[in-house]
C-alpha cells in the first residue's frame, strides 16, 4: 500500500480507465479521500474513451459529476480531450495518480510530446497494468506549470483517518453538515438525516454513498492501538 505524495501540489489528476482494464472506482473514492484531507483540487480524468464503444464511462462521469467534481474525458492515444487537459495543468503543480496502465503516462506524452515517457501494455489474461513507471517524476511543461508522473498502485491505505472523520472528505455531504438532527451525524443510523434524505431524493449518487458506508464500517473496525 503507497500513500501517494499529494502534499505539496496544487491538484491531483485521477486518471481512469473507461472499460478496459475494469475501472477501479474504489480507489477512485479512496484516492479522493486523500486529496481532500490535503486540501487541493480534484480532477477526474476518464481516459481510453475510444475503447469503450458503449459509452459505459457517461455513468462514471455522471457519478463524479454529481458529487461535485470535474470530469474530462479523454483519450491519450487518438488525442480526444488532450487541449482541455493542458488547459487545466497549465501554470499549475499537478499530480497524476491511477491503478497501473490506465494511461498516466501516455496521457503526458500527449500533453507534452517531448517528455517521451515509456507506457506498457497490459498484461494479456487479466489485462492488468505492467508497473511501467517506477518512480515518481517532475517535469517541467512548455506551457508552464509541472506535471508528476507516478507509478500506478492497486490500492492506498486510508487507515489512519477516523471513521467519524470520513464524512468531511465527501464533498457531497458538505451543504448539509450541521443540518441532520444529531450534531457529529455520521449520516449513517441516525434518524432525520439530510444526506440520506438527499440520498433518497436522488440528489446524492448512490454508488458514492455506499462507497462512504462501506469504507466507514472498515474503519470503524480496523483495531486502534
Ligand atoms: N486505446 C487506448 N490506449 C491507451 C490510451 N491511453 C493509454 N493507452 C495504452 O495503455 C497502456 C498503458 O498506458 P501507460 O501510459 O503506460 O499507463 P500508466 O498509467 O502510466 O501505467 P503505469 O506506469 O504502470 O502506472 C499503453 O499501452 C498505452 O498506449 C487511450 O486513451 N486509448
Ligand atoms: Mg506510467
Ligand atoms: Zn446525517
Amino acid at each position: 500500500m503507497i500513500r501517494p505524495p499529494v502534499a505539496n501540489v496544487d491538484q491531483a489528476i485521477i486518471v481512469v480507465p473507461a472499460n478496459n482494464p475494469k475501472p477501479n472506482l474504489d480507489l477512485v473514492d479512496r484516492l479522493l479521500i486523500l486529496v481532500e484531507e490535503e486540501g487541493i483540487d480534484a480532477y477526474i480524468c476518464i481516459n481510453k474513451i475510444d475503447l469503450d464503444e458503449d459509452k459505459k464511462y457517461l455513468e462514471i462521469k455522471e457519478s463524479y459529476q454529481k458529487a461535485g467534481y470535474k470530469v474530462l474525458t479523454t483519450s491519450a492515444t487518438q488525442k480526444i480531450g488532450i487541449e482541455e487537459l493542458r488547459e487545466v495543468l497549465k501554470d499549475k503543480t499537478s499530480f497524476f495518480a491511477g491503478n497501473s496502465g490506465v494511461g498516466k503516462s501516455e496521457l503526458l506524452n500527449a500533453v507534452e510530446p517531448s517528455f517521451d515517457l515509456e507506457t506498457g501494455g497490459l498484461s494479456s489474461k487479466i489485462q492488468r497494468g505492467r508497473h511501467t513507471t517506477r518512480h515518481v517524476e517532475l517535469m517541467p511543461l512548455a506551457i508552464g506549470g509541472y506535471v508528476l508522473d507516478t507509478p500506478g498502485f492497486g490500492s492506498v491505505s486510508i487507515d489512519h483517518i477516523e471513521a467519524h472523520d470520513l464524512r468531511h472528505y465527501y464533498i457531497e455531504f458538505h451543504q448539509y453538515e450541521g443540518a441532520c438532527k444529531f450534531t457529529g451525524c455520521s449520516h449513517i443510523h441516525e434518524p432525520s438525516c439530510k444526506v440520506k434524505e438527499a440520498l433518497d431524493n436522488n440528489i446524492i449518487d448512490e454508488r458514492r454513498y455506499k462507497s462512504y458506508t462501506s469504507i466507514y464500517n472498515q474503519l470503524e473496525n480496523i483495531r486502534r492501538w
